[in-house]
């Protein structure tokens, strides 16, 4: 008889707020693509998530298409990958709202995301935005992941799935599978090209992030600004030269080679000459997504397609969390 072996589960998701940046395509979807042949993959359109900031409906609906077909353009395959849109399946805000009261607000008040984007919206610091990793949580526990690919910045927020599954489980049993992160050796944190200190993120001005959806031009242009120092020379100096680093992460992650390597090949050749190679590798490895994005994202009865199914395939799994969960809690549907 054939036995089935059963692929661990990886889950993660992307807000589809403004335009995907080089920093979310080396911090996640890069590794969604390395990962989809060897686990059972769902990745999700976070759509709820980016209503913790006030956004203009239209934008968002373009926003959440953009995302789907950058997904495709960047080598997902739809029927390896469950792609779908969270806000598709109702059980994402039911063990949210669950899973909140098993949630302390002193544990949310440290999350740096919280802190960070209160600050950028302190006229709507909201409830939602609060409890924004209680949402992210039940993302990944409703599907029973082992794995969540994501970048160093939301280490934090994984910290506290796991803390609230583990909590859960230790009063229910085994309910949810604790899951890990998995980080990009390279790459995990790409830095603003303006402010070499902070994160590269879509919500912040286009001169500081590179779109994936940039055009060749642009891209150069937006690395020739990149801010640097006044050494000349490329070396690995994070603390203290980070806008160089960053350069050179980016040019490694994307490469292959090594850190020495760049600093061995680009030493002394001027900031110029290594801006053009960093600008290059970018457009080279942009440039084919970039063509299948276009053909995507004019074939709207395929993305509806991928829509329709994901769902659906994705709803099947939260359902039969769901159930346990309910179960656990003594909250129906009971047999009677
Ligand atoms: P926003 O600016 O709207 O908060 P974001 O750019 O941080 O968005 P998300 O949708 O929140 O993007 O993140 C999607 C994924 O990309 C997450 O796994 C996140 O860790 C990763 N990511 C985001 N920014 C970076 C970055 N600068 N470097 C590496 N990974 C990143
Ligand atoms: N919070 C993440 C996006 C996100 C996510 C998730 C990532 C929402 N749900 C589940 C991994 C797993 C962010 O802001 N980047």
């Amino acid at each position: 008889m054939e036995t089935q072996i059963q692929k661990k589960r990886i889950f993660s998701g992307i807000q589809p707020t403004g335009k995907l940046t080089l920093g979310n395509y080396i911090g996640a979807l890069r590794n969604f693509n390395i990962l989809q042949d060897e686990y059972d993959c769902v990745y999700s359109i976070v759509d709820l998530h980016a209503l913790t900031v006030r956004q203009n409906p239209t934008e968002l609906r373009q926003a959440c298409l953009r995302t789907m077909a950058t997904f495709l353009a960047s080598g997902l395959d739809p029927e390896k990958n469950i792609i779908y849109f969270q806000s598709q399946v109702a059980a994402h805000a039911e063990l949210a709202w669950v899973l909140n009261c098993f949630t302390y607000m002193g544990e949310m008040s440290r999350m740096t995301q919280f802190k960070d984007k209160s600050a950028k919206h302190a006229d709507n610091i909201n409830c939602g935005l609060f409890t924004y990793p209680v949402l992210m949580a039940a993302d990944i526990l409703l599907y029973q992941a082992d794995l969540v690919p994501i970048g160093a910045d939301q280490k934090q927020h994984l910290e506290i799935c796991r803390d609230i599954a583990g909590r859960f489980n230790a009063i229910y049993g085994d309910v949810f599978t604790i899951p890990d992160g998995y980080f990009p050796k390279v790459g995990a944190r790409v830095m603003s090209l303006q402010e070499p200190t902070r994160k590269m993120s879509k919500s912040d001005p286009e001169e500081t992030y590179i779109a994936m959806l940039d055009e060749p031009d642009v891209i150069r242009r937006k690395i020739r600004r990149a801010v640097t120092d006044s050494e000349n020379s490329v070396a690995y100096d994070p603390d203290n030269r980070p806008g160089v680093a960053n350069l050179m992460s980016i040019l490694s992650a994307l490469s292959g080679q090594t850190l020495d390597q760049i600093a061995a090949e680009y030493g002394d050749l001027g900031y110029g000459k290594f801006k053009d190679a960093v600008a290059d590798c970018i457009i080279a490895t942009l440039e084919p997504i970039q063509k299948r994005y276009a053909e995507i994202s004019a074939d709207k009865a395929y993305l509806q397609q991928v829509m329709d199914s994901g769902r659906e395939r994705a709803s099947a799994i939260a359902h039969r969390t769901m159930l346990k969960v309910r179960k656990k809690l003594g909250i129906a549907p009971w047999k009677l």
